[in-house]
């Protein structure tokens, strides 16, 4: 190991303070009464990265060092919504006061204005890509050696302004003041193929295999992050390319004196990385897609084999020292391009290359909804992919002769499982690609892996039941509490001493008792209510909107969505927007509540429902009368960082999804970790929480995900609840009346229509369960002290909802991986 001298790596205030000087005069090129915040901000993630060095290079040692065997896990993503970086690195190494120390004798004392000036890298959507990076944190604390494999998107998701009650869409550009947390590779390369043809040949041996003559390469650039776990030897990382020409492209264009049309491959070639997509985008920009997807797995496999090589081991160990986790579909190309790789770059045998790449991949599936399954037409496959059409129809007609050994006669079960979707033009089935080409398969809560074993992949589920698993997901207890909510943490350790923040399934139950110590409670209410005024003044600052925080604050985060039903929630704002019109506001218990969350540029019906809690909550805050009591704010450009200061200011918790649609919902974790209690259905991971917190804890309504099917079945008719329901009538005809709209009649007439005719989500099934839960939520509400009770056991309850176990899970079910001792080092 390299002496490091102290400078670099003294985790005290002194090494700290001295390092910042350096690294501000060093990296930066400046004195302190010249550096400006942003510059404070960048020595000091320089400063903390230089910390996290030592254990990073031990540990890529250990998953490159020829005489170590342990196997490591490479987390395979189209997305890692990391958030950002500093807060969490410095709970995890254990420097928090350090820094605060080593700022002040520096003269900045406000470290939260530094946390503040990070620009977050939105390298996901929402819950899948935030799911992938609490693994991240949860695999590197376990001591489990792991990369994660994705993009480097230029620009992630997108920001989300609100003009005139509308969303807008603004480019997100995070790298605009460059990223500090990331080291390029510039020696990690590889080239990537698209598009061209295929070949037979005869190789030396005389053997007959083909080769891929792409129409293009590409070249991807490796970017390294390093991911830290709490408080352990452990360093894992992010790898994440970057798509760049391949030289040679330029050359040759540029030798036949074609300089712009080599410039314009390059941009064509950079294209690839630029831009993650929204989820729900329709159609247009199909291919980009795919060949994302191919670019980052084929990058990521080349990598693995390269590292398996280095460790001196045959390529036929691949399985014994990779297990790869396939994040939804995303990667599934993952199958033939690992097989691509055996059979046609290191000639192996189609039989070994097989059971390897079965051994080596698992699938996690993240939705049943149809509209969400990707399907690629097979023309589209074809132009982009040729080589691995081919090897897919041969994975497809050896896995349908199997079947139709096991199964003679049944074609109809042949033509469900194949891969390829014959119905109205041609498609390939991903989820059946990667469910044949991996040993596991799981669901993301306990009912959502029934629901899949009964009706997405039940065929799968009937050949092959051994390949099944659930493992319900968690979050990371350090970024959603710890960093989140300094003061609840403070308290918890002072109750239950320090070690619940490693252990979480087994030690934060020691809080139970407390429940009831009306002297816990009062701490416990200040914390919560301190946390509110935080998030009140966040809201004023950014919306205008004043809000009482006394007031129990009802707050629901998460992407726009038909089927997450936001505008369930709205009907019932509107349906007490009439109510208190009518009569005295007095009785009521006064509310706040809080929207955010992002719509899919394509997907017209959120966007406007967007508009229509923007319309409904300008009404709501400008009555006179009813503003007294109720509050609704929609807060604008919900993301990781805007979350911190959510989920522990919450009383109430909206998980309000139509049953079985939501596969598990990760929020629900986070709000109740923080002392949220949760108004919900039983969806999704929702069925575990209530299980793990009590019934009484819980507020439940609405149908079960087997009424949801069976009123389905027996044609429902949303539209005599609507004749039927004089309160929601009064709600929606609100609504049509062009109340919220100055007039304009025919602004949520599209909204308002499919609720009556089709209701595909079920809210008006739901609404009178859901309003009378909602009484029932004041009223508990107006006992404090049996509230706060609830609040704290909800928060002790949950302990199993942390990502560690989640993690454990996956290495004893699905990986077959154990941690590295530190001793192993
Ligand atoms: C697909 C094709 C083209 C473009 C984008 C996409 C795309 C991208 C992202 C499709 C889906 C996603 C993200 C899905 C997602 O976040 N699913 C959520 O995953 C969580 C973690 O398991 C669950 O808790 C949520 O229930 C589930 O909705």
């Amino acid at each position: 190991p390299i002496a490091l001298t102290n400078v670099r790596t003294g985790l005290g205030a002194d090494a700290i303070a001295t390092a910042l000087i350096e690294n501000l005069y060093c990296l930066l090129g400046k004195l302190p009464q010249h550096a400006t915040r942003n510059d404070w901000y960048m020595c000091l993630a320089y400063t903390v990265r230089d910390r996290m060095m030592e254990r990073y290079v031990a540990t890529l040692a250990s998953i490159t060092e020829t005489n170590t065997a342990a196997k490591a896990v490479a987390y395979l993503s189209a997305e890692f919504l990391t958030g950002p970086h500093l807060g969490n690195s410095l709970v995890n190494l254990g420097i928090w006061q350090a820094v605060e120390e080593a700022l002040s004798r520096v003269g900045q004392d406000d470290l939260s204005s530094l946390l503040d000036q990070e620009e977050e890298p939105g390298l996901g959507n929402g819950g899948l890509g935030r799911l992938a990076a609490c693994y991240m944190d949860s695999l590197a604390t376990l001591n489990v050696p792991a990369i994660g494999y994705g993009i480097r998107y230029e620009f992630g998701i997108f920001d989300q302004a609100i003009r005139d009650g509308w969303q807008v869409e603004l480019t997100d550009k995070w790298l605009r003041f460059g990223n500090p947390w990331e080291i390029v590779r510039s020696e990690i390369t590889f080239d990537v193929k698209l598009g061209g043809r295929t070949e037979p040949y005869y190789d030396e041996a005389g053997r007959y295999r083909m080769r891929w003559l792409s129409e293009k390469v590409v070249k991807g650039v490796a970017y390294d992050t390093p991911v830290p776990g709490y408080r352990v030897p452990t360093t894992n990382l992010l790898r994440l390319w970057k798509a760049e020409a391949a030289e040679s492209f330029d050359f040759e264009a540029f030798n036949v004196g074609d300089y712009y049309r080599a410039v314009d491959e390059k941009i064509a070639s950079e294209t690839i990385s630029k831009v993650l997509y929204p989820n729900d985008e329709p159609e247009a920009g199909k291919q980009l897609r795919l060949a994302q997807q191919y670019f980052f797995v084929s990058c990521s496999l080349q990598d693995m084999i390269r590292l398996l090589i280095m460790r001196g081991k045959p390529l036929d160990e691949f399985h014994s020292y990779w297990a790869a986790q396939l994040n939804d579909t995303h990667p599934s190309i993952a199958v033939a391009e690992l097989m691509r790789l055996l059979v046609d770059e290191h000639a192996m045998e189609w039989d070994q290359a097989w059971a390897i790449t079965q051994q080596t991949c698992g699938y996690t599936n993240h939705t049943l909804l149809a509209e969400a399954l990707e399907r690629w037409p097979l023309p589209l496959f074809a132009r982009l992919l040729p080589r691995h059409l081919e090897i897919i129809y041969e994975i497809n007609r050896r896995f349908l002769n199997d079947i139709r050994l096991r199964y003679p006669g049944d074609d109809q079960l042949l033509q469900r499982l194949s891969l390829i979707d014959e119905a109205g033009g041609k498609h390939m089935r991903m989820a059946h690609l990667a469910s044949v080409g991996s040993h596991a398969i799981n669901g993301v809560a306990a009912l959502h892996t029934e629901l899949l074993k009964q009706t997405l992949l039940s065929d799968f589920h009937r050949v092959a039941p051994e390949k099944f698993f659930n493992v319900t997901n968690g979050v990371t207890p350090r970024r959603w509490i710890a960093l989140s909510n300094p003061n609840l943490s403070a308290l918890i350790t002072r109750k239950i001493g320090d070690r619940w923040l490693a252990d979480l399934e087994h030690e934060l139950e020691h809080l139970e008792p407390l429940a009831i110590d009306g002297d816990f409670q009062k701490e416990w209410q200040a914390i919560k209510a301190d946390n509110k005024r935080v998030l009140a003044g966040l809201i004023k600052e950014r919306t205008g909107i004043i809000i009482e925080p006394h007031s129990l604050f009802d707050i629901q985060v998460k992407r726009l969505h038909e089927y997450k039903r936001q505008h369930l929630n709205v009907l019932y704002l509107v349906t007490l927007f009439n109510k208190l019109r009518r009569v005295s506001s007095a009785a009521e218990i006064p509310r706040t509540v809080i929207f955010g969350g992002k719509a899919a540029p394509g997907y017209r019906m959120a966007k406007l429902i967007i508009k229509l809690i923007n319309s409904v909550a300008a009404a709501i805050n400008q009555d006179p009368v009813v503003s007294q009591v109720l509050k609704v704010v929609f807060l604008p450009d919900f993301n990781v960082k805007t979350s911190h200061h959510v989920y522990p200011a919450a009383d109430l918790s909206e998980q309000i999804s139509t049953a079985g649609k939501e596969a598990s919902g990760t929020g629900n974790m986070k709000f109740a970790m923080n002392g949220a209690l949760t108004i919900g259905t039983l969806d999704g991971a929702n069925v575990e929480i209530r299980d793990a917190v009590g019934h009484e804890n819980f507020f439940l309504f609405g149908l079960t995900a087997a009424e949801v099917e069976r009123l389905k079945a027996e044609a429902y008719t949303p539209r005599s609840i609507y004749d039927s329901n004089a309160e929601l009538r009064e709600a929606i005809d609100l609504i049509s009346s062009g109340f919220f709209s100055n007039g304009d009649r025919g602004l949520f007439q599209s909204l308002v229509e499919s609720l009556i005719t089709r209701d595909d989500y079920m809210l008006l099934a739901d609404y009178q369960a859901y309003v009378e839960c909602q009484q029932r939520v004041s009223q508990a509400y107006s006992d404090q002290n049996a509230w706060t009770r609830m609040s704290i056991l909800n928060c002790a309850r949950v302990g199993r909802f942390s990502s560690d176990r989640s993690i454990r899970e996956y290495c004893r079910d699905i990986w077959n991986v154990r941690p590295i001792v530190p001793d192993e080092r």
